[in-house]
């Protein structure tokens, strides 16, 4: 077999494709003409189980569509060189929030085939006290199913965010979406549609409720059958934290436009971050009647620190100095990109912010920790046949967000530095999202010849359409599975590349989710923005 990226390689860049189970391939141009030829030495590769090397075609720069043999005669997936191969899927993962919008109609002029109703339009009650109702009208549901949780919303809007405050002019794309042409980027116009959701989520004191999802969750019917009445859940210190950091942020980059909108932003930011000085950890779990996800979280010290962060670039506190400084003394991980460990993106705000503003001694630190962090995922990426940074126990619930946080991370260094190493590997790890990994499929709904089709999420199964929507990322393979169709296809006897199934029943591995997709929207802009 061999594995290629199905969306495609650009002339100039490195080509690289995994080769496994035979040593010999031919590339062809699509009128079969050969066009390279080679042997590799095969290597045990752990993650997939296969003997396995890679294969550099970077030579090949001729505009075209091409695909290999191997060995035994069999056919990899097409692909293009092409300047713009990356162009219908950045525009595709992008439009993918705006698919997932509560609260109103998606008509047809936008969505296509895929219009549906508005949703979940009769608001929810406070846990607390049932007898008081709020509309919670909007926002994005966060994946599969229809709940909306203030934590991974958050998350998704950074990893737009801290992409488009470093190549904003990547972003300008139009994502036909109602409010195209309006005074925002599209893009900034759909996350302003998650971010009036998250205003409504806090509290007059400014703490901020944790989620709102119906108590359990709904079948496999469309978002407008879901009548379920809504909970509210109470205020958590995780949710506050990381709504502090979103709201600081987006003050800077909305006031841009609009200064009245930009100073509403700021306002809540500070409501928030008075309210976490005035309140300790209240971490989070699933109130007993309520059985949705829980984003569950021991240690608030990253929100926290990603708050202090972004409350110092905006108001230059003395007190958000003093979190961040006190940080930087424990032992969190000061890289991570996810929903439950947000180090990274304080870390990002420090980058983001610049040195004058924070100090060169601590820009230099946090500087120095992403880089050895960027290293040592590169050293990983060049030692394994499918030029990934997993090792074999990291491929979690969502492993494809880990591939591609990681990438930023790589990203972030070739940003800093200009090394080109650092965007090889970055590059390498979207070749593996696009099908170059041992499951043979891109992990992109509509992109490329062989993508996965059956996401577990709720109208693809519901809307009577056979295609998926385009544009949504799989959470991908899970070491640990745990669910049915896991179970039927004895997924925990493989190996871990291989710990999947393109099964609507697998949300171990094969949900979506926002912040799954948001991490690849960073990196397509970060790509396009080196055009
Ligand atoms: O659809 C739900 C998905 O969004 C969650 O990630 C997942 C794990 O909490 O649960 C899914 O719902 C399943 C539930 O947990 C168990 N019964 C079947 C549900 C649908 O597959
Ligand atoms: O993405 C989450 C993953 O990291 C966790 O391991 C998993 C189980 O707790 O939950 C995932 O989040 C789900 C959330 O709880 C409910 N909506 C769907 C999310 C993706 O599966
Ligand atoms: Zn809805």
């Amino acid at each position: 077999m061999i594995y290629v990226n199905q969306a495609g390689y650009s002339k100039e860049g490195t080509k690289r494709a995994t080769i496994a189970g035979t040593e010999s391939f031919i590339l062809h141009a699509q009128d079969g003409r050969e066009v390279l030829k080679g042997e590799c030495k095969l290597q045990f590769d752990e993650n997939s189980g296969e003997n396995a090397a890679v294969v550099d075609f970077s030579e090949i720069k001729e505009e075209g569509k091409y695909y290999f043999t191997d060995g035994n005669g069999e056919k990899s997936a097409e692909f293009v060189i092409a300047e713009d191969h990356y162009d219908k899927a950045f525009k595709d993962v992008m439009k993918m929030f705006y698919f997932q919008r509560c609260g109103m109609e998606l008509e047809e002029k936008y969505a296509g085939k895929f219009a549906r109703k508005a949703c979940h339009c009769k608001g929810g009650y406070m846990l607390e006290n049932k007898s008081i109702r709020r509309k919670m009208l909007g926002g994005w549901h966060d994946a599969g199913d229809y709940g909306r949780y203030v934590t991974a919303a958050a998350v998704a809007l950074a990893h737009i965010f801290y992409g488009y405050e470093m190549f904003p002019y990547a972003f300008d794309k139009d994502l036909n979406i109602p409010e195209s042409g309006g005074i925002y980027p599209d893009i900034l116009a759909e996350c302003k549609y998650e971010l009036d959701w998250i205003l409504d989520m806090q509290d007059e004191d400014g703490g901020v409720h944790h989620k709102c999802t119906s108590a359990g969750f709904c079948g496999f019917i469309m978002p407008e059958d879901d009548d379920l009445d809504m909970v509210i859940t109470p205020v958590s210190s995780l949710a506050t934290a990381d709504f502090a950091a979103i709201m600081a942020q987006a003050s800077r980059i909305y006031g841009a436009f609009d200064a009245e909108y930009g100073k509403t932003l700021a306002d809540a930011a500070r409501k928030a971050w008075e309210w976490l000085i005035k309140n300790p950890s209240f971490v989070f779990e699933n109130p007993k009647e309520v059985t949705t996800g829980t984003y569950e979280d021991l240690c608030d010290a990253d929100e926290r620190f990603w708050a202090a962060t972004e409350m110092y670039r905006l108001d230059r506190s003395e007190e958000a100095k003093k979190v961040i400084m006190c940080t930087m003394e424990l032992r969190i991980p000061l890289f991570s990109l996810g929903w439950a460990d947000v180090g990274g993106f304080g870390t990002l705000a420090v980058i983001n912010g610049g040195e004058d503003l924070f100090g060169t001694d601590l820009y230099n630190r946090m500087k120095l920790k992403w880089m050895d962090e960027a290293d040592r995922l590169k050293a990983v990426a060049e030692n394994n046949a499918f030029g990934i940074t997993l090792r074999t126990i990291e491929f979690t619930w969502g492993s494809n967000m880990v591939v591609l946080t990681n990438s930023m991370i790589l990203a972030v260094a070739h940003f800093l530095t200009g090394d080109e190493s650092y965007l090889k590997a970055a590059e390498y790890q979207l070749d593996y999202i696009f099908g170059r990994n041992a499951m043979d499929l891109s992990y992109v709904t509509g992109i490329g010849e062989r993508a996965f089709k059956h996401p577990h999420l709720r109208p693809t199964e519901a809307d009577g359409i056979d295609e998926a929507i385009p544009g949504f990322v799989s959470g991908g393979p899970n070491f640990r599975p745990c669910d049915e169709a896991a179970n039927l296809d004895n997924m925990s006897d493989k190996p871990a590349m291989r710990r999947y199934a393109d099964d609507m029943r697998s949300y171990s591995t094969n949900e979506i989710t926002i912040y799954w997709n948001s991490p690849l929207v960073f990196m397509l802009g970060y790509i396009e923005s080196l055009k």
